[in-house]
């Protein structure tokens, strides 16, 4: 484990701006304690992903930054819809470099409207700011062009990083998977020229088996999660997904697996983090990046439980495994695309498919309502909602409708909406 004045001296190698990041950091910690660790009855197999939590600055980083000496690259990430199996599978390392924090807001305000979600305004400030080293150590940013914010924001930030955008088709017919393979291939041409190797098959597949591991374990946790009483928090199981953006993917598989483990025992003996009868809440929206836990609290704080994520940090990052038993090049890239395109973004028209996906989880969780969350200024999730809204009513499953951003301010307002909720259900 590097000491503490290596970490610094890293941070200083890598451009960080330490004043700023100390205000930052500063602040982390009884935040984490308040909100994380504070919980109750959590499974000891939680420690190591606190841990990576509590480091998040340090030892991914340090870890990132010594690939880097040995030669290595890093392309940092924004969107579940970048298939980490081609980087994995070019010999670099992937990390996700979305912005869930308030602090980094104002620094993405100063180039952006005012009007933009919170998570474009986060990710762009984390990088103007010079306060976070995923940032700083990533070598190739690669964004997507899903919605209007992104694509613009990818223009900002492009003067400032080396950046390739990938882009995203708005319907999911044959002819738009075909086009998103081809996509694909081109983020391979990309990345071997960043890295110098050659895509080959054989690595492919490896990167193919590399991510589907790490998927399967999310699977597994979801399952577990459907036992009554929940074995696990929402908030920890979120956490845990939050983490996955982050870590060495075959080592974050086995630590999945043994917190699974755990939890396994936890249901064959009754035992769980909150009561029986603890009502039960699917989460659906835009997605929660680290340290965003604003609202899973708030549920679990008013005595719910979040039974599953319906989110990008969620189901959506490990829902649908990519097709193993394809040995050329070509279908390779083809299970790619057919398995990334089966996500459901609400960048795509018509998107029928989350709706079905809400229902499916809540119905497998046996959730007794849904918390619609939306970022404010999130043009496609807030209107999204709407039919959100009618599917879950046709489902007879409750929905509570909550547009927010990451400020602290409405935390009290919100309590009061989410506990009228629960009463109700
Ligand atoms: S696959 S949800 S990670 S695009 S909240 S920036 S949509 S204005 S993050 Fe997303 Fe990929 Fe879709 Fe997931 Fe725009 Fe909305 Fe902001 Fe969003």
């Amino acid at each position: 484990m590097p000491s503490y004045p290596e970490i610094r001296e890293m941070w200083a190698q890598l451009g960080v701006d330490l004043d700023k990041h100390d205000a930052y950091v500063g602040s982390f910690p009884k935040m984490f304690k308040e909100t994380i660790l504070c919980q109750e009855n959590r499974p000891q197999a939680m420690e190591y992903f606190s841990d990576v939590v509590k480091r998040l600055h340090g030892a991914r980083p340090w870890e990132l930054f010594q690939h880097k000496k040995a030669g290595g690259k890093v392309v940092g990430t924004y969107c579940v819809y970048v298939p980490d199996e081609l980087i994995y599978a070019l010999g670099a390392a992937s990390t996700g470099l979305c912005g869930g924090d308030q602090f980094w807001v104002p620094a993405g305000q100063a180039v952006l409207p005012s009007n933009m979600c919170a998570l474009v305004a986060s990710s762009l400030g984390s990088r103007l700011d010079r306060t976070s080293p995923f940032c700083q150590v990533a070598d190739l940013y690669v964004g997507e062009a899903t919605c209007d914010g992104k694509k613009k924001a990818w223009e900002i930030l492009g003067q400032d990083v080396n950046l390739h955008v990938m882009d995203m088709p708005q319907k999911k017919r044959d002819k738009d998977t075909q086009r998103f393979a081809q996509e694909i291939e081109e983020l391979g041409h990309v990345l071997e020229k960043l890295t110098g190797n050659t895509l080959t098959s054989e690595r492919l597949a490896e990167g193919i088996r590399l991510i589907n591991g790490r998927r399967r374990a999310l699977q597994r946790l979801q399952a577990v999660r459907a036992a009554r009483p929940a074995p696990i928090s929402g908030l920890d199981a979120l956490m845990v997904t939050q983490v996955g953006f982050y870590d060495d993917p075959a080592r974050f598989a086995g630590q999945v697996n043994q917190l699974c483990d755990e939890l396994e025992d936890r249901v064959k003996s009754g035992q769980g983090v909150a009561p029986a009868e603890a009502k039960r809440i699917v989460l659906t929206g835009s997605p929660m990046a680290i340290p965003n836990w604003k609202l899973p609290r708030i549920v679990e704080q008013s005595g719910a439980v979040a039974v599953a994520e319906e989110l990008c940090t969620g189901s959506r990052f490990f829902e649908n495994l990519v097709d193993e038993n394809t040995v050329d090049m070509e279908s390779m890239i083809q299970a790619l695309a057919q398995r990334y395109l089966k996500t459901n973004c609400a960048c795509f028209t018509p998107n029928q498919g989350r709706m079905d996906d809400i229902i499916r989880l809540a119905r497998d969780n046996r959730a007794d309502g849904v918390i619609d969350y939306a970022l404010q200024f999130c043009g496609l999730y807030t209107t999204e909602s709407h039919l959100v809204g009618q599917a879950m009513k046709q489902a007879g499953l409750p929905m509570l409708q909550v547009v927010t951003d990451y400020s602290a301010e409405d935390r009290a307002q919100l309590s009061t909406r989410v506990q009228a909720f629960l009463e109700m259900l």
